[in-house]
């Protein structure tokens, strides 16, 4: 397997920093492709909760070198934050490199993010406040500071004039901000060069000579395919593409490399954030799934909305991402449920739709058409092979993978390392 890349199937926070740490002790990289601080993904190792959210869930993996993708915006502050909390519970963190080309979230797109999300009022996206909308729109604006840009003080003056000559406008005029000073945000990214400089690689060429030697590596995708800029339930997404396009261009690996990707998905659906959701719960059910499985955002600790299955988003995520494989983790939350409604289709003003409706008002007034399978009683925790899964569990899993149209690989049967089915 050369290149295998991981992608999160729903709405995020499917259990990709598991699925992740169990595949990052068979590669020799694990890359971060986009995204940055807002993504929060949870590793259980012997019983130890570790929870990273700049960094690569794979820096856990011994063997595996981590490496920030280009396509990654980078927060200093947050890296060495979490990279210091790591150290100081006896992690390796001494291997990490990052993208020359990745960019830097400076103070201000964080002030930017919070003050958007304001002036939006109900139509507020419910980012993560951490800045990250902002910083892809100076990339793309092509008014962004970079990694490299730290390695020469005049040129990164250079380009934090040219940013806050636009961004000072907007702040004092519109937002009603203070103005931001260029020496402040000089001194702020020159306090980090020392420390971030021996991290600075030119990662594309480091990866694919990689894959010239025969290496293995893996991509880790941040967010997931509905929180993606383009195929995702827009405005209500994230900034990057954490689809398996988004991986190849944020990490400069071919798609042709790729052998595999990976979509995470949950045996349920949930949401943290704003946004529509088809197969939302409001109900006691909507409760159990979030009590029993734990639904709190990582790295906010906001509550995460909680629905059943969507077997229309499974079928457009599999299309989307071309996904080889299905992990679906979280089986055992839905134990003791007598039966599983899991959604086919949608009603959509009389309408059925069996596939994803091509607009946003469909989709905001999609009503799920739900089939009803047979649940189990018995703990699933501690199953090591399909066959120790309950008759019922087992068929869930074979509906699942009929309906979504793409076969079923891993299975997680709890948050820790080992609770973990591997099919293939
Ligand atoms: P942003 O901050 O601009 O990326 O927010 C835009 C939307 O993307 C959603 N988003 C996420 N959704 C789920 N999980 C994420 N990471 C954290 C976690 C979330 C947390 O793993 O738990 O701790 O709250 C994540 N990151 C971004 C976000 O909710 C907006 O809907
Ligand atoms: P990510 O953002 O996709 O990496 O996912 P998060 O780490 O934000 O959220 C997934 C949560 O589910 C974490 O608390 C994990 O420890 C937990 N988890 C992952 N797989 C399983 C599983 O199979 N069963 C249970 N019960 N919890 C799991
Ligand atoms: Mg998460």
């Amino acid at each position: 397997m050369p290149a295998v890349v991981i992608v999160g199937a729903q709405w995020g926070d499917e259990g990709k920093g598991k699925a992740t740490d169990l595949l990052g002790g068979r590669v020799d990289y694990v890359v971060k492709p986009n995204g940055g601080n807002n993504a929060g993904h949870t590793v259980v190792v012997n019983g130890q909760k570790f929870e990273l959210k700049l960094l690569p869930a794979g820096i856990l993996s011994e063997n595996a070198t981590p490496v920030i993708g280009n396509g990654v915006v980078v927060n200093p502050e947050a890296l060495f934050e979490e990279i210091d909390g790591l150290e100081a519970r006896g992690a390796d963190t001494s291997k990490l490199k990052i993208s020359a080309n990745a960019h830097l979230v400076a103070p201000y797109h964080q002030t930017m993010d919070k003050v958007t999300e304001r002036f939006l009022g109900k139509r507020a996206i419910g980012t993560t406040g951490r800045g990250i909308g902002p910083t892809y729109m100076d990339k793309v604006a092509r008014l962004g500071i970079r990694v490299q840009d730290i390695l020469d003080e005049s040129i990164l003056r250079q380009k934090v004039e040219g940013a806050l000559r636009q961004k000072n406008e907007l702040l004092v005029k519109v937002y009603n901000r203070r103005h931001v000073e260029v020496d402040e945000i000089v001194d702020y990214f020159m306090s980090f060069a020392d420390r971030l400089r021996p991290m600075i690689v030119e990662s594309t060429q480091l990866l694919n000579a990689a894959l010239d030697e025969g290496k293995t590596l893996l991509m880790e995708g941040g967010q997931a395919t509905f929180l993606d800029v383009d195929h995702g339930t827009y405005p209500f997404v994230t900034s990057s593409n954490p689809t398996a396009g988004g991986a190849s261009v944020g990490s400069g690996i071919g798609p042709t490399r790729i052998s595999r990707v990976i979509g995470i998905q949950k045996a349920y659906t949930t949401r943290v954030g704003a946004g529509p959701f088809p197969t939302e719960l409001f109900d006691e059910w909507g409760e159990f799934l979030q009590k029993t499985g734990g639904e709190f955002g990582v790295n906010t600790g906001r509550p995460r909305r909680c629905g059943w299955y969507d077997s229309v988003l499974a079928r457009q995520a599999v299309r989307i991402n071309g996904f080889t494989d299905l992990f679906i983790t979280k089986l055992d939350v839905l134990t003791g449920i007598e039966k599983i409604p899991v959604c086919v289709a949608y009603d959509v003003d009389g309408v059925r739709h069996d596939e994803m409706p091509m607009t946003q008002t469909d989709f905001h007034h999609a009503k799920p058409i739900y089939e009803y399978f047979d649940g189990w009683t018995e703990d699933i925790t501690e199953a090591k092979s399909l066959d120790e899964l309950p008759t019922n569990a087992r068929l869930y899993l074979e509906k699942l993978e009929e309906l979504s149209g793409c076969r079923i690989s891993a299975v997680g049967v709890g948050p820790g390392r080992e609770q973990t089915i591997v099919v293939r």
